[in-house]
């Protein structure tokens, strides 16, 4: 058998996918286990449980141990060729965290291919209910965490991001407080990618730099952990995260349960595992000057940075494909929904009539400026509807045509803003990489290329992550940088190219800030 194939995991929050590619970077196989309905016995909805304060949100850690089983019974029965991959990587929702017990690297080493990883590691968790990325119970700790590094703007300078509920340095904190006997019978906390990395090691599996910079724990410089964090979340935390690793680090060979009972080539190597957005940025194969912007239920902005700014908004991680170069996030809740919204009450409910507005309008609306926050907004914290007029007046409404682009225009120029905060600055050859279910429109992506001043590409990438952890197994064994090893993927559609008009970002920031501080309720 001469074909090689590279396979990348996602550990979401509500499946676990697998996908293979060849040395084309063809996809030649792909499988999901959905956590609601193929594992019912866990009882999650969404993949999780949110529970009675709903400020607690939590998965069963056992659950991701089952679905990986299932997922390679289900490979094995669609005859899949193990013996092919030369490599595996993969991703996991980020900040999520897993305890395991003391003892349970030796269960980890001496796996029996006899059985399911399910009934080998059912008793190696300290902790049964690993808390994931929708949790947002440890506000108290969260700012103690922040006093004690030297406020916000310290601790995002430091970590990348000012601390949040969901970062994982809170959490282990919390769990330290409420329950220290499980803390100190911990032998080892893995973020979710490692966790499943670990899986299929047969070993504590590295937190790779990129997804630990989702913890508030990493000093994204020195790429190791700072500790004064480190003190304040629980003592003895260095020994039990180990030590963070570049992304692309081979970090051994698959363990022989899965040699011995799915037939992978005992030499098959496992690259770290990174988180979920890391693993997107290197599926999309993001460059240089690039951005990647997701306009899904929620938005997602994405870009490359070489020489970080982090601010108390947005989030700065080590590059998942160049660990001298690093990545910004930034997160909107008002994607699609107040997009949705617009839609029914300004054009019929039809996204033909919404389209028919952008293109009856022009770019910049006639100096009319709109900044819609249906719900919490994240950046920045605000909420309400906001119309200004072309001198700044705020004004209750407006004609129907305008307020279809006015919803467009402010979210896209909301994400130039805050990107060039985060320090973002248009280059030539820059692209924007346009995904999720907004980038079918073609009227939105020419209104995005307009205020991003760059051409627009679309991408079909139901499947980032996975196909960005296959690309980055191959390149984990290949060396070299990331751009060489995947510069033959097929190249992607220019959707948008932009006319000539300069927005006035600053004015946007400037309105921003009067509606930060009159948010309404
Ligand atoms: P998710 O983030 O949940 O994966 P998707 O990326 O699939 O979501 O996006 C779903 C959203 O895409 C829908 O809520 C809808 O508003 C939006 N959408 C679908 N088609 C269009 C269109 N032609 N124009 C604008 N938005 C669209
Ligand atoms: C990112 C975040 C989520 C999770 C789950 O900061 O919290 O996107 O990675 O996908």
């Amino acid at each position: 058998m001469n074909s090689k194939s590279y396979l990348g995991f996602d550990f979401s929050t509500q499946q676990v996918k697998a996908l293979a590619i060849d040395e084309n970077f063809q996809i030649i196989h792909e499988v999901s286990v959905q956590f609601d309905t193929d594992l019912p016995e866990f009882k999650t909805e969404g993949g999780v449980h949110v529970h009675e304060d709903k400020l607690t949100v939590t998965a069963p850690t056992l659950m991701w141990v089952k679905a990986l089983d299932m997922v390679l019974e289900n490979m094995k029965k669609e005859n899949f060729d193990f013996k092919s991959v030369v490599a595996i990587s993969g991703a996991g929702q980020q900040h999520g965290s897993v305890y395991w017990k003391k003892g349970s690297r030796s269960s980890l080493q001496n796996l029996s291919s006899e059985k399911s990883l399910s009934d080998q590691l059912c008793d190696s968790f300290s902790i049964h209910d690993s808390p994931i990325w929708m949790d947002s119970s440890t506000t108290d700790i969260c700012r103690e965490m922040e006093s004690v590094v030297g406020g916000p703007a310290a601790m995002a300078s430091l970590t990348g991001s000012r601390a949040y509920e969901r970062f994982t340095g809170s959490q282990i904190a919390k769990i330290y407080r409420n329950n220290a006997d499980a803390y100190s019978n911990t032998e080892r906390i893995s973020l979710v990618s490692s966790f499943a990395a670990s899986l299929l090691l047969g070993d504590y599996a590295a937190i790779d730099n990129s997804d630990g910079s989702g913890m508030n724990l990493l000093d994204i410089r020195k790429k190791d952990w700072d500790d004064k964090c480190l003190e304040f979340v629980a003592p003895g935390l260095r020994g039990k995260l180990g030590c963070p690793v570049p992304s692309a680090t081979v970090l051994g060979s698959v363990s022989s349960y899965f040699s011995e009972r799915y037939n992978f080539n005992p030499k098959c190597k496992v690259v770290a595992f990174t988180g979920d957005n890391p693993a997107s940025l290197a599926g999309f194969r993001l460059r240089h000057g690039d951005v990647i912007v997701s306009l899904g239920t929620s938005d997602t902005f994405m870009m490359w940075l070489d020489n970080p700014t982090p601010k108390t908004e947005g989030h700065v991680f080590v590059n998942p494909v160049d660990n001298d170069a690093y990545m910004a996030m930034l997160c909107y809740k008002n994607g699609s929904l107040t997009r949705e919204r617009i839609r029914d009450s300004s054009a019929n409910g039809s996204w033909e009539e919404f389209s028919s507005a952008l293109k009856s309008t022009k770019p910049k609306n006639c100096g009319n400026l709109g900044i819609y926050y249906d719900v919490q907004e994240i950046t920045p914290n605000a909420v309400g509807t906001f119309r200004f007029d072309e001198n700044n007046q705020q004004v209750p409404e407006f004609r129907a045509e305008i307020e279809v682009r006015a919803v467009i225009e402010g979210q896209f120029l909301a994400k130039r803003c805050h990107a060039e905060r985060l320090g973002y600055s248009l280059k030539p050859g820059s692209r924007v990489l346009a995904t999720g279910g907004a980038s079918n429109n073609e009227d939105i992506l020419q209104v995005l290329s307009d205020v991003l001043s760059a051409p627009v590409y679309v991408l079909d990438t139901s499947n980032s992550a996975c196909l960005g952890c296959a690309c980055r197994a191959k390149h984990g064994v290949i060396g070299g940088t990331f751009d060489e090893v995947t510069r033959s993927i097929t190249a992607c559609r220019l959707a948008a190219t932009p006319n000539n008009c300069t927005y006035d970002v600053d004015r946007y920031g400037t309105l921003e800030k009067v509606v930060t501080g009159c948010s309404q309720d």
